[in-house]
């Protein structure tokens, strides 16, 4: 089976929410690989998760940002799990809550053995923010490799996509655990999706 016919199974299967879950002790365990999606709030990681399962409201799409507070699993076939971490970075979040969700994190990538990858989500809008940097650092720490997604993409024209990957990817470049690819996406139109969904059937079972 070659990449395109193995990412068309997985992702024409069923599709379950299996739990959303306010602590890592309320997240059920599982033997199947998992990626995280992690992100600013409002980088669009909702959007492009729902674009991924070709689903409108599966991932639910909010309108108010740093809305989401818990991991929620999604389940492809017998074959992968999604996991949707809630958002960082947003201004109006209280040290307190900051804090909070660098324990929900760090927690999470330290015990959670069947995580394979993080899909870590850059909004084309903005380019790195300090608060991607510093989820960059936590994952470089954890030895967990991450795959930068940029999200948006369709908002920038070229040449300025092209630039922006190309600084993403030197900013990359100082972080042991990043992989050194950019991909570049848009829930709008599309586009990176396929490429997207390939890179998640490779690291599925089968
Ligand atoms: N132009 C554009 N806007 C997007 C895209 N994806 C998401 N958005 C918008 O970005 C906002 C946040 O999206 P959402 O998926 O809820 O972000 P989340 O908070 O990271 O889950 C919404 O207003 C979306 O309509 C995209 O690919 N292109
Ligand atoms: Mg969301």
């Amino acid at each position: 089976m070659n990449g395109e016919e193995q990412a068309r199974r997985l992702f024409s299967g069923d599709c379950e929410f299996i739990a959303g879950a306010a602590s890592l002790e309320a997240l059920p365990d599982s033997p199947l690989p998992e990626i995280a999606f992690v992100g600013r709030s409002n980088v669009g990681k909702s959007s492009l998760i729902n674009a991924l399962l070709n689903r409108k409201t599966l991932a639910r799409v909010s309108r108010t940002p740093g809305r989401t507070r818990q991991i929620n699993l999604f389940r492809l076939r017998d074959a992968l799990m999604l996991a949707d971490l809630p958002g960082y970075g947003f201004a109006r979040v209280s040290k307190a809550e900051a804090a909070r969700w660098n324990e929900l994190i760090t927690g999470y990538l330290r015990t959670r053995r069947n995580l394979r990858r993080v899909m870590l989500l850059i909004d084309a809008r903005r380019g790195v923010m300090e608060s991607d940097e510093q989820v960059m650092a936590l994952l470089d720490e954890a030895a967990m490799a991450y795959q930068a997604v940029l999200t948006k993409s369709d908002a920038l024209k070229p040449p300025a996509g092209e630039h922006l990957r190309a600084a993403v990817a030197e900013t990359l470049g100082a972080h042991p655990a990043a992989l050194p690819d950019v991909l570049a996406t848009s829930a709008e139109t599309g586009a990176g999706i396929p490429i997207l969904r390939q890179m998640l059937a490779q690291l599925s079972v089968g």
